[in-house]
């Protein structure tokens, strides 16, 4: 924890269906959810507008057509989230050196680092600076993604601001005062807590913890007989708001990995473990050709909004096991909720030793594990999706309304126009072309 508040943490709201929103003028002030929309799609997200219905991120669709039938169901435009993504980037880095990504729409800025002769407002860090700054911020971020909202928190560690960014979203702003941070964290669930997911919170309920204050009257050996020794400290620490991790702009890490991307988002619990099962004998492959072991074993796992979870175990003594690397792979995974579908998954161990300890835990004697034969399922993705991109010889550009029965229902507008006209068309009336956006090497100039 610093001295002052002087990490922020800021999330856009709503991004996906923001994005939406504005490129797509007749559905702002409108609910729109975006997601899958096949029988067993997914909600990737929701507009507040529809979130008033109880619409919610990993909701099936059909649940959320349920609730909330006269919302526009749109797949996703990931071209257009990226882009977003990245001019919320660039402004920023061009606030301080020190940024670090924790999806496409949330990022952590070190304050402290940022440019004081551009900022000169930040040179003291103090509350109503920061909070100054911070409004001016979310202004710029509205001014350079073209109408979305971002909200932000301001505190004294990466948790805090996190846990501030969320408090009064959408389109606020918290800053947490330095001193006031337990007394902001004791009511909340233990669910606040990075890393505490549906295994760990089951069983802190067992046990009677259910807020942060519950979990202060935990001793740290308690916590560690609980919940073993690195989560145990972990949640001890940050309990009382210990947080001293540092803002990274990137992450070097020596270590062995491999990882796999998905072409369509996975949601099988059996089959993610496969696949890590086999990632793990694979890097156990490459650890033993190198001679090396490690103690630290990591999973990497990225969310279908390209959020990108890691989590590590460490060992008492390094391994180069494919066993034991797959087993304590399972368990990782087991923590995450994934139930919103993964595009990538990946395995590694770090820690690296250029010895293998012998046989002190039995580890090297575990069998090596049955290879099961995976096979990531392909999608074909149907012509026409709802909320696509698509330009129109006469009629110019607007996007895919619906389709079915051979035609497909266009809306010509886009975020620099207002709200246009709607026409249908067979579905391969060839004066309509699915329309993308043009790479830099394309662009005039
Ligand atoms: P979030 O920041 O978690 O959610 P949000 O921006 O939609 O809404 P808010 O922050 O205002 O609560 O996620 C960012 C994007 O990631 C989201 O717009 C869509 C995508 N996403 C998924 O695809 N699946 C999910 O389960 C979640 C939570 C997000
Ligand atoms: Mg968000
Ligand atoms: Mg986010």
């Amino acid at each position: 924890m610093r001295a002052v508040a002087s990490v922020l943490h800021l999330d856009l709201d709503a991004f996906f269906a923001a994005v939406e929103q504005r490129d797509k003028p007749s559905l702002r002030g409108k609910p729109v959810v975006v997601g899958g929309v096949g029988g067993r799609g997914v909600v990737s997200t929701a507009s507040y507008e529809a979130r008033r219905y109880g619409v919610r991120s990993a909701m099936s669709t059909r649940e959320a057509r349920a609730r909330c039938p006269h919302a526009a169901f749109l797949t996703g435009r990931f071209h257009a989230y990226r882009d977003t993504s990245e001019r919320v980037m660039a402004l920023l880095r061009s606030v301080s050196p020190l940024v670090e990504p924790l999806s496409l729409d949330e990022a952590f800025v070190d304050l402290a680092a940022a440019d004081r002769a551009t900022y000169p407002q930040l040179a003291d860090l103090s509350v109503p600076s920061v909070t100054a700054f911070a409004e001016h911020l979310r202004a710029r971020v509205e001014e350079v993604t073209g109408g979305l909202t971002a909200s932000v928190g301001v505190a004294s560690s990466k948790f805090l601001a996190k846990v501030a960014s969320d408090l009064d979203k959408p389109d606020g702003l918290v800053v947490v005062p330095r001193g006031t941070e337990r007394d902001l964290l004791r009511p909340m669930s233990v669910t606040v807590i990075p890393g505490v997911g549906p295994a760990t919170t089951e069983r802190l309920r067992r046990v009677g913890v259910h807020t942060v204050a519950d979990l202060e009257t935990l001793s740290e050996d308690e916590l560690v007989r609980l919940l073993g020794n690195a989560n145990g400290h972990w949640l001890h620490q940050l309990a009382q708001a210990q947080d001293d991790r540092p803002v990274v702009a990137e992450r070097e890490a020596k270590s062995v990995s491999v990882e796999g991307t998905y072409d369509h988002d996975l949601t099988d619990r059996v089959l993610m473990e496969q696949l890590l099962t086999r990632q793990a004998v694979d890097v156990a492959r490459r650890l033993r050709k190198a001679g090396l072991s490690g103690r630290t074993v990591t999973i990497k796992v990225r969310l279908h909004d390209f959020t990108t979870l890691n989590r590590s175990t460490t060992l008492a003594s390094p391994t180069d096991a494919p066993a034991t690397i797959a087993r304590l792979a399972r368990t990782l995974l087991a923590d995450l909720d994934t139930s919103g579908g993964v595009r990538l998954l990946g395995v590694g161990v770090s820690g690296l030793a250029d010895w293998v300890q012998e046989d002190l835990f039995g580890e090297t004697t575990e069998d090596e594990e049955e290879l099961p034969d995976v096979e990531v399922p392909h999608h074909s993705r149907r012509a026409w999706a709802p909320g696509m991109d698509v330009e129109h010889a006469e009629m110019g550009r607007g996007w895919v309304w619906g389709s079915g029965r051979g035609v497909v229902t266009v809306r010509f507008e886009t975020a620099e126009t207002p709200a246009g006209p709607v026409r249908s068309y067979a579905e391969d009336d060839p004066d309509l072309t699915v329309w993308r956006p043009p790479t830099p090497e394309e662009e005039p100039g």
